[in-house]
């Protein structure tokens, strides 16, 4: 500072007080105020409240930014100051206790002498043995152990006479940090607190009991044992004499209160000292049951089903088992961690002693495994996930396992495990109108008169409904509905002509039906509009009311002169109708989808077939089922039945069979009949006819063959034909003369 024996004229150290403060009004410097041979500042600041003094210690390095101690106007005395510190003056030792003190005024006639108080150095030893542990040898109740707390103390401007003596009181704390204590002191407590009674250099000694908390988890971190120290201060009483300042001395500053010692616990790790694990992992999905998922080609598989809410374990065995060539020591700090996927969500560890934490992107769980793991120690743990986001898309979950320990092994690797997520959809499938009540009736009309679809009979519709509730398919496959159509009866004749398949769902297209639909390229008399099938049929087509089904309403009894007898039922399954099969994709389906079929029931077959007939059930199905190639989602097929329930129109004739007896009978009454006419006749000589030789007249001629006349010259030979003299054109083989 003072170069050339001047000062230098950059400042080397600016101090600050508050704004408006006054701060710097005066400054004094006041002599080694706590005697440790640095000389010591006081800067008062009397417009600062009541006024206050700030004093800076003078120390190796000097002064530091922020003051040492701080003095306020009304904490001095009776508080009554209002410009305490309007000027300073030190370096005098009032008192006689080599400690020098100050003086400080104010603008409120008063002044007040502020004293230094002794300043007491404390030597203090602060130890913990043995300082390696064999938890072997300690038991919960046996000491095995021991801190040792040491004090002496000698005040800073080295007076050895002091005569007072100085109380310490000090804390210590056994396992600082520790979440689960392994060591602790008597009656299980963690800390203790005492106090020592120092004399003038003396040094005092107390000694503490430790107890290990066994069986030690962790025996690779040191356990940290600390002391915290501080001075008892007596309460000052207000006097009006001066007091011995030496009842009231203080630590000082430049010290630390606080100390720490560690013991280490000992490892069982060989002669070598270092740890050799073999840790092992074993790990698989289980129910909440406990028991593992079923395995489909080695892969864990898991059938969910949105509607259950399901908890997932991981179940986790970690071993420490001695192989060929390798030893199984203590594995320290055997960590486990698990990173899954956000369709989990981890929500606790079973059996809840082990301690694990997910982080805070829920991506992943760590686990404490043992510290240390030892060998033949069975870790067997299940970590709880909740499904979250499990979707259609959602056909694999993995989770890497890795396991961490800081003992020597080389092989730890992340290990993935997999579990294939199977969804199961469950659409709603239904047939509006299961049953379908029809007549036929009217005449028999040959196939290629038919023009128009009302032509061939009755209408016939069913209308099958499919909802999905839950997630719309989209890409990953379709649904579709696969009838089983009764087109044919057993014998090739048509029964259930199809006229069109509609599938409806965001928009509306056709199903070909495998061909089948309107085979016979008929004009379609049926259009379906918003209206309902009654109105439609009604409006747009008068030769179906003739025919109009009459679902679900009471059938009119119908008056049968003739009785009908037999009931036929025509069912695909068992073969008395010739079913077709035609599958009609439920295209541009989200949620909702529907499949119209129309048809016409073959009236001619039923008149030529079954006019007998007392009823005819016609059974056919249709079945939803999945086309996707995504081998993850699942539908059970489902198959539902309809009906066609058809009576014959009142009026439609049946052949009449007549009783055999009835025949036989007649057949004898006939022939008897016959008999007693025959009988009668005879009697009446119906019989007795005149011969005709006796009723007519005689008349004689001779015949000769003109051929065989004899002529001269020629003797007997065919003669030439000659022209006739009487009518006649027939061309004569033999001629006779009459
Ligand atoms: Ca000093
Ligand atoms: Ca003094
Ligand atoms: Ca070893």
């Amino acid at each position: 500072m003072n170069e050339n024996g001047s000062f230098q004229n950059v400042s080397t150290k600016v101090l600050k007080g508050p704004a408006y403060s006054g701060f710097g009004f005066a400054v004094a410097a006041i002599g080694d105020v706590n005697q440790d041979g640095f000389q010591d500042i006081a800067v008062g600041a009397p417009f600062q409240d009541s006024g206050r003094v700030y004093i800076w210690m003078g120390s190796k390095k000097g002064i530091s930014d922020m003051w040492s101690q701080e003095i306020k106007g009304k904490s001095v005395g009776d508080g009554n100051f209002q410009s305490f510190g309007y000027s300073i003056d030190g370096g005098m030792d009032m008192d006689g206790n080599s400690y020098p003190d100050m003086v400080v005024g104010s603008l409120d006639d008063r002044v007040a002498l502020i004293r230094a108080r002794p300043v007491i150095h404390l030597t203090k030893n602060f130890t913990v043995t043995p300082f390696i542990v064999d938890p072997s040898q300690c038991t919960n109740d046996k000491a095995c152990i021991t801190a040792t707390v040491c004090m002496s103390f000698t005040l800073s401007n080295g007076n050895k006479y002091f005569k007072r003596n100085v109380v310490v009181d000090y804390t210590v704390e056994a396992g600082v940090g520790e979440l689960r204590r392994r060591v602790h002191f008597q009656d299980d407590h963690s800390t203790i607190t005492r106090s020592l009674t120092l004399s003038s250099s003396e040094s005092i000694c107390e000694t503490l009991n430790v107890f290990v908390n066994t069986p030690v988890r962790d025996k690779l971190d040191p356990v940290i044992f600390s002391v915290n120290m501080s001075l008892q201060n007596p309460n000052s009483k207000a006097r009006r004499s001066l007091q011995n300042l030496d009842a009231f001395p203080v630590l000082s500053q430049e010290q630390k209160l606080v100390h720490k010692a560690e013991i280490h616990f000992q490892k069982e790790c060989g002669d070598d000292n270092k740890c050799s694990s073999n840790l092992k992992l074993k790990a698989e999905f289980v129910d909440e049951k406990e028991n593992p998922y079923p395995r489909r080609d080695g892969m864990q598989v898991l059938q969910y089903d949105r509607n259950m809410r399901i908890i997932i374990g991981l179940k986790v065995d970690v071993t420490n088992l001695k192989s060929p060539g390798k030893v199984a020591e203590d594995a320290h700090q055997t960590m486990l961690n698990v990173t899954f996927p956000t369709t989990l969500r981890y929500s606790g560890v079973r059996p809840s002693t082990y301690q694990c934490h997910s982080n805070d992107q829920n991506n992943g769980v760590l686990c404490e495994i043992g510290n240390p793991v030892k060998a033949e120690d069975t870790n067997s743990l299940r970590l709880l996930f909740e499904t979250s986001d499990i979707d259609l898309n959602t056909n694999l979950i993995e989770c890497q396992l890795l396991l961490s320990t800081v003992s020597e092994q080389s092989d730890l690797k992340p290990e993935a495990l997999k579990i294939q997520i199977e969804n199961t959809i469950h659409p709603n499938f239904e047939i509006k109108n299961p049953i379908v009540r029809t007549k036929f009736g009217g005449t028999v009309m040959g196939e290629s008169a038919m023009v128009n679809s009302s032509d061939v009979g009755s209408l016939v519709e069913f209308t099958a409904t499919v909802d999905v509730e839950e997630q719309p398919l989209g890409d990953l496959g379709m649904l579709a509905v696969e009838f089983e159509w009764p087109l044919e009866v057993a014998n090739g004749k048509w029964l259930l002509y199809l006229t069109k398949v509609v599938v409806k769902g965001e928009s509306e297209t056709e199903c070909d039906a495998g061909g089948h639909a309107n085979s016979l390229n008929l004009t379609l008399s049926h259009r379906r509009s918003g209206r309902t099938k009654r109105q439609a049929d009604n409006n747009n087509n008068n030769a179906d009311e003739k025919f109009q089904s009459e679902m679900n309403e009471p059938q009119p009894v119908i008056t049968q002169f003739t009785p009908r007898k037999e009931s036929y039922v025509l069912d695909c399954a068992e073969r008395t109708a010739k079913c077709v099969t035609f599958s009609c994709p439920l295209l541009n389906m989200s949620r909702t989808a529907e499949v119209y079929v129309r048809s016409r029931l073959w009236n001619s077959t039923m008149l030529e077939d079954y006019s007998n007939a007392l009823d005819v059930i016609i059974k056919g199905q249709a079945t939803l089922k999945l086309i996707t190639k995504i081998p993850t989602i699942k539908m059970e097929n489902q198959p539902r039945e309809f009906r066609v329930l058809i009576e014959p129109e009142e009026g439609v004739e049946t052949p009449y069979e007549l009783p055999l007896w009835i025949i036989i009978s007649a057949v004898v009454a006939g022939v008897l009949l016959l008999g007693i006419i025959i009988a009668i006749l005879w009697k009446l000589g119906f019989f007795k006819r005149a011969l005709y030789y006796r009723i007519m007249p005689k008349h004689r001629a001779v015949k000769i063959r003109r051929a065989e006349r004899y002529r001269l010259n020629l003797g007997f030979g065919p003669e030439e034909p000659q022209k006739k003299y009487w009518i006649t054109n027939w061309t004569e083989m033999q001629h006779f003369y009459y």
